[in-house]
């Protein structure tokens, strides 16, 4: 742990799989009113299955601004940025929730309308997080990998 994060005195904050549910994201964190000392960890699995999946990524994008946030990368999220550069992976995630997704960025049905900035968040996600006291994963703590190497569901 870093000296940095010992003298902080900001508030650790957890908030689970957000699903495209950028309503709801939007009220927990008018609850929170994050301040720039609070670490918040988002456990994975931005997009897929609600209505705005667009909208999450666009609030966890601002959410960075606001104090230290720390997203672990979900499954449903790794398939959508291994679609990115491979056609069956952009059909798998299709299948899993990827199309409404997709629908959240707009009418034309293409990954082409992902802003760079939403695939670079994707992109530096994390697979876990460690602290003195807690270890954060997306949906649980596989024990034969190490701490750098956990999977994403
Ligand atoms: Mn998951």
């Amino acid at each position: 742990m870093t000296e940095e994060h010992s003298e902080n005195t900001g508030r650790l904050v957890a908030i689970g799989d957000i699903h495209g549910h950028a309503l709801a994201l939007h009220g927990l964190l008018d609850l929170i009113t994050p301040e720039p000392n609070d670490v918040i960890v988002t456990l994975g699995d931005y997009v897929n299955r609600g209505p705005d999946s667009k909208g999450v990524i666009e609030r966890l994008l601002r959410l960075q601004q606001e104090c230290t946030l720390i997203p672990v990368l979900g499954n449903h999220d790794e398939m959508m940025l291994d679609s990115r550069a491979d056609e069956h992976a952009e059909e798998r995630w299709r299948s899993q929730g990827g199309t409404g997704t997709l629908k959240s960025y707009g009418n034309n049905n293409s990954t082409n309308d992902i802003p760079e900035a939403h695939w670079d968040f994707l992109s530096r996600c994390v697979p876990c997080h460690e602290t003195e006291s807690f270890l954060f994963t997306h949906a649980n703590y596989c024990w034969y990998s190490s701490i750098g190497q956990q999977p994403a569901s």
